[in-house]
């Protein structure tokens, strides 16, 4: 029987990493992640809420991994209890909060693009997620907005305006999905949850965007991380199969 490696924990980004992008978990994954959670001990971390982090990896996932980092780890979940929460509202204040959500919301509604749907932004606990086509477009529409905003960089060109307009509120606007941005307080990235992690001497994180500008970037460049670039949710069982199961 495999022996449990202590002090170690395998980190998982979810999009691109656990499953393709805003779809669900295969039950292939499910297998090896149960498989793996018997050698070390496994988490996951993801910007979307515990909503969307939910339907792609299943309604237990708080209770499947050990640990479950919903916002970049601003709502952190051990072992399916809630060990804690920020809320970017407190952080910045009520008026700064309207500010730039006015401002999005003028400049969206002045957007020129093919379709606009609903939930231009969605208020989150530790974040606001920004969304030109609105997140209610459906999977079709979101592939088309994806395409198309690689041709015409509908989300970098609002993020730059962002930046100037807003310096002074020290945000950071990161772009990791298909459709949206994810805008927190600076720090606020995935190394958030890594204070949730002191016990472990050792800390694999694997993520597809680790790239700089990626959402993974931080959390793998950080001292206290071993990361991996993983290519597809395919290599991502590959590379931890060399590293943990294999004798
Ligand atoms: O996990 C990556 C991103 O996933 C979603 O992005 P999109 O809807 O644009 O594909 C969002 O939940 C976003 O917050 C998150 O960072």
């Amino acid at each position: 029987m495999a022996l449990m490696k202590t002090g170690v924990i395998a980190l998982f980004d979810v999009d691109g990493t656990l499953t393709a992008p805003r779809k669900a978990v295969t039950l292939k994954m499910l297998q090896f992640m149960k498989e793996l959670g018997k050698v070390v001990k496994i988490g996951v971390v993801g910007g979307s809420d515990l909503v969307k982090i939910s339907e792609q990896l299943g309604q237990t996932v708080i209770t499947d991994y050990n640990y479950v980092f919903a916002e970049n780890g601003l709502v952190a979940y051990k072992d399916g209890k809630l060990i804690g929460t920020q809320s970017l509202k407190t952080f910045i204040g009520e008026e700064n909060l309207k500010a730039i959500i006015n401002f999005i919301l003028h400049y969206i509604a002045d957007l020129d693009i093919p379709i606009k749907r609903g939930t231009f932004i969605e208020f989150r606990s530790g974040m606001i997620n920004v969304s030109p086509i609105g997140r209610n477009c459906s999977q079709e529409e979101r592939d088309e907005f994806e395409r198309y905003d690689k041709i015409h960089n509908i989300r970098s060109k609002l993020v730059s305006l962002l930046r100037e307009k807003f310096a002074h509120l020290n945000l950071t606007y990161s772009i990791g999905g298909q459709i949206s941005f994810d805008v927190f307080p600076q720090g606020w990235d995935k190394t958030y949850c890594l204070q949730y992690l002191d016990e472990f001497t050792e800390i694999h994180f694997f993520g597809d965007k680790t790239y700089k500008g990626g959402n993974d970037h931080e959390i793998y460049e950080s001292e206290r991380t071993h990361g991996h670039t993983v290519t597809s949710p395919e290599d991502t069982m590959k590379q931890c199969t060399s590293l943990f199961l294999d004798n």
